[in-house]
């Protein structure tokens, strides 16, 4: 388990100098019946994906690009729960390495001063009756230097380099998120999604505060009170409390 303190992430560690797509990787494992908890992890990708058909910039040497497949007992609509979950281990991994106060941005991001830091981009293998896998694709920025960013950025980016002025061990990074996703899923899967809900509110600055979002062609302002049990995020708006399950979603004031 290359020195991982960890239970399930890391049964099996599958590594490339080069692929397309960690995820493409991981369900291909999936598929073949490897074992929850393998994780693969490439130097760089050469079509690393993002949500919708969107692509992620992955240069070689400087980043981490995982994909992690679970096997979770759960029912195919609990799914996105994993996303939640990814994201607190990647703050929680941002804050131990880069000592860095990182927030999480509904649905998929973590930012470092407002800033795109890492994305994730999770996809499920499901059948009416359960998840046959789910596969975490994890990408953060560690050591990107400005000027290797893409210029089509949807939003402003970052990375832990830039933020703290310094080089930051890959390796370190990598055993540092394996280890709280390791603890995250442990008690996920004892205590099911509300310790995560929690943790996540925690690191959202956006609970309690009044936005705006662009919802379908529809334009919702109102308070965000926290994240419902299938990862919509809930809006209070004009007494009736809305239930946002995609959208860009942007404060309104401090
Ligand atoms: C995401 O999509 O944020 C999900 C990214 C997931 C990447 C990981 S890497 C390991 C695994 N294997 C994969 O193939 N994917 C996963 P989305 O929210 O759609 O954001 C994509 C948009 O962010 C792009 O259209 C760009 O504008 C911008 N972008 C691209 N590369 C970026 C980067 N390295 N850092 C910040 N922003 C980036």
């Amino acid at each position: 388990r290359a020195g991982l303190d960890t239970r399930i992430i890391g049964r099996e560690l599958v590594f490339f100098d080069e692929t397309d797509s960690t995820n493409l990787r991981a369900r291909e494992l999936g598929d073949n019946g490897h074992p929850e908890g393998t994780v693969v992890i490439a130097d760089r990708q050469t079509a690393g994906k993002g949500r919708l058909g969107r692509y992620w910039a992955s240069p070689p040497a400087v980043n981490l690009y995982t994909s992690i497949l679970l096997r979770p007992p759960i029912l195919p609509y609990d799914g996105p729960q994993l996303t939640f979950l990814s994201a607190v281990a990647v703050a929680r991994a941002v804050e131990e390495i880069g000592g860095l106060r990182p927030l999480v941005k509904w649905p998929n991001d973590v930012l470092l001063g407002g800033r795109k830091v890492a994305g994730l981009l999770n996809e499920m293998n499901a059948e009416t009756e359960g998840v046959r896998y789910i596969v975490l694709g994890i990408g953060v920025n560690l050591n990107m230097r400005p000027e290797q960013f893409p210029d089509d950025l949807r939003y402003p980016a970052t990375s832990l380099a830039i933020e703290t002025g310094r080089e930051v061990s890959r390796l370190a990074f990598a055993r540092a998120l394996y280890r709280h996703l390791d603890s995250l899923y442990g008690e996920y899967l004892t205590s099911g999604f509300p310790p995560v809900i929690r943790a996540w509110e925690e690191m959202c600055d956006l609970i309690g505060r009044d936005v705006e979002v662009d919802c379908q062609s529809r334009l919702i302002r109102g308070r965000v009170e926290g994240l419902d049990t299938d990862g919509g995020l809930l809006v209070r708006a004009e007494g009736t409390l809305e239930k946002i399950l995609a959208g860009d979603v942007r404060p309104l004031e401090r």
